[in-house]
Parts: C-alpha cells; sequence; structure tokens
C-alpha cells in the first residue's frame, strides 16, 4: 500500500493576483505577494488505489474539484518523465477550518496535493516544480509551498514554468492578520470567475494592469523593510483597485456587503486613534485587517464589537507544505 500525507496552509494576499495573462496555463497578468498562515491547515492523503476518487472533507466529490486534483496529478507524472499511465490515487483532503472563514481553501488544497501526490507517486520533484504545477491549477496554491512572504510573478504569456518564490521566512516579521468573519456561507461568485469577468469586461482593467505592478513593488520593499507604515497603505490600494475592476465588470461584481464597508471604516477610524491597522479583502464579503502583534487584540477587540461582525480569526506568518508521512523509497508504480 502506497500511502502520503501532506500538510499545507492557507495565504493572504497583501499584493493581489487578479486575473490571467493565459487562462490555458493560468498565468497571472500581476505580480503578487502573500503571507502563508500558521495554525490553519489542510491535510490530505493520496494512497495509490484502483481507481481515481476524492473525498473532500469527508464527503466524495466529483465533477471540478476532482478534475482539477486529477489534473495536477497529471502534471506531476509528466513533469516527472514516467513512462506508463499515471497510477490511480484515492485523494482525501480535510480543511481544519471552516470553508466560509474567508480564507481561500484551494490554496492550501492544491499545496497540499502537489506535495502528498509528488511522494506517492515518486515523482521526487523540486519545491519550486511542484509550486509551478500548483500554480497552473490555482495559481494561490503555488504560494502556499513557502512559507512566510511570497511572491508570484506576471508571467509571460505561454509561460509554462512560473513558481512562486519565498521572499522572507515566517519568522521575519511579527505581523498578525485579524479576519473579520462578515457572514456564513459561500460566495456568489468564485475568484476564477470573476477574475475571468473582470478580464473580459471591466473598462478599468487596463489601469489595474498598469498599477499593480508598481503597488507590488511597494509591498515587497515594505515587507523587507518591515515597515507597517509603508505596507499597510500599499496593501489598501491594491485590494481597493482590485475590488474597483470587479465593481466595474458587466455585470458588477460586488464581494461586500454591509458589514465589509463598515469594518473598512472602522479601521481608519481605529488608525486615526493610533493602531497600525489595515484592511484587504479577497473574491469575499470578509475583511482581513494587517497589523503588528503588539496591536493585534486591540484590533481583534475593536472588530468584534462592530454589529455584523460574527467572529474573529486571528492568524500569523506560518510555514510551507510538506510531507508528514509516506514512503522513503521508490514505490513501484
Ligand atoms: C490572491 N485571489 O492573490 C487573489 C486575490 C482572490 C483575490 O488568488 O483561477 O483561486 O484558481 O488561479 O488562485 C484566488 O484565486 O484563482 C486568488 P485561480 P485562485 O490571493
Amino acid at each position: 500500500m502506497t500511502l502520503a500525507v501532506a500538510v499545507a496552509h492557507p495565504n493572504i494576499a497583501l499584493a493581489k493576483y487578479w486575473g490571467k495573462r493565459d487562462k490555458g496555463r493560468n498565468v497571472p497578468s500581476v505580480p503578487s505577494l502573500s503571507v502563508t498562515l500558521a495554525g490553519m491547515s489542510t491535510t490530505t492523503r493520496v494512497e495509490l488505489a484502483e481507481r481515481d476518487s476524492l473525498v473532500l472533507n469527508g464527503r466524495e466529490s466529483d465533477g471540478r474539484p476532482a478534475e482539477r486534483a486529477f489534473a495536477l496529478l497529471e502534471l506531476l507524472w509528466l513533469e516527472a518523465g514516467k513512462s506508463g499511465a499515471r497510477p490511480r490515487a484515492s485523494v482525501s483532503s480535510r480543511n481544519d477550518f471552516p470553508t466560509a472563514a474567508g480564507l481561500a481553501s484551494s490554496a492550501s488544497a492544491f499545496a497540499a496535493l502537489a506535495v502528498a501526490a509528488d511522494r506517492a507517486l515518486a515523482t521526487a520533484l523540486p519545491t519550486e516544480r511542484l509550486s509551478s504545477l500548483a500554480r497552473r491549477i490555482s495559481a494561490s496554491s503555488g504560494r502556499s509551498l513557502y512559507g512566510g512572504f511570497v511572491e508570484l510573478a506576471a508571467g509571460e504569456p505561454e509561460s509554462e514554468f512560473l513558481p512562486a518564490r519565498p521572499v522572507a521566512p515566517a519568522d521575519y516579521w511579527d505581523l498578525r492578520l485579524v479576519v473579520a468573519v462578515t457572514s456564513e456561507g459561500a460566495k456568489d461568485v468564485g475568484s476564477t470567475e470573476g477574475m475571468n469577468l473582470t478580464t473580459e469586461t471591466s473598462p478599468l482593467y487596463g489601469g489595474w494592469l498598469a498599477a499593480a505592478p508598481a503597488i507590488f513593488e511597494r509591498i515587497k520593499r515594505a515587507v523587507l523593510d518591515r515597515d507597517i507604515e509603508a505596507l499597510g497603505p500599499a496593501v489598501e490600494a491594491s485590494a481597493l483597485t482590485m475590488h474597483a475592476t470587479a465593481l466595474s465588470a458587466c455585470p458588477g461584481i460586488l464581494y461586500w456587503n454591509g458589514t465589509t464597508v463598515d469594518v473598512m471604516h472602522a479601521v481608519r477610524r481605529m488608525r486615526q486613534g493610533g493602531l497600525p491597522a489595515y484592511f484587504t479583502m479577497d473574491a469575499g464579503p470578509h475583511v482581513k485587517v494587517v497589523t503588528l502583534a503588539s496591536h493585534a487584540e486591540q484590533v481583534a477587540l475593536a472588530l468584534r464589537a462592530i454589529p455584523g461582525v460574527l467572529r474573529t480569526i486571528m492568524a500569523q506568518p506560518g510555514g510551507g507544505a510538506h510531507v508528514l508521512e509516506g514512503p522513503q523509497s521508490e514505490p513501484t508504480p
């Protein structure tokens, strides 16, 4: 029985990825920079089997999630130059954080799957290859292969090899991300669908392409300098510019609810009161507040006092995807 288990963590983008230069190869149009989070995990088990099957959080799953999962196994097999048909696998994956927590579960899911499948299939690919292949399936998952602060460049059209790259390790800067959860349930418009509609229809999309690289550079510099006062405004600019393009798609995509907007105002009032707190939002209504460890409890307390905030989740920089259990030697495929 050939079995491997791996774990990976979600990430939150400080500089957003939004839009693809090459849809087929899933090449981002803009550079992004994220923080991989500690505490929350996806654990994925890959066992070679008679047929492909996928279980997500205890439930058998087929359709698009299974297509994407087994497409990743296929890419690994091809990349390793293995001969013959890819062995079939039974994959099961579990998140220890709620899917509706506003944290991209696809990022940790495909990162954990890449690492577990690499061990189970004995493809033995280096991390940067696994990152590039995970990115082909879901761009943000390429970033979760690494811990700490991670960048993913904008690729050239037809880029085959485009991995994320570590910028600084998790212990480089003791940032906190406080998630203000503002609704239960799944979002209406998924990220892939939202960014594709934006690319095709937003009159502001060209402005995003023009602005995003410089915002990314400000964010990377601020992370390297551990400068929250430089980081914060650039993080807000990245999120607001991204959302401006989504809002101006046709039909407009409004990821926010009323509480999202209330939290954004509240965060700005916290700053006027001297707290280093800055907001960012992804393809959903939750607000992630970037702050320093020294102020995180105070920020969380203030967020929980806002009507409509259901709860807060405290997150900090964490490690990359890794194998928990697996064969040491080459299994027979
Ligand atoms: C990010 N998001 O940089 C941005 C900000 C959402 C908003 O990466 O189409 O699920 O599978 O490559 O990775 C979510 O996008 O999209 C995402 P695909 P993915 O975190």
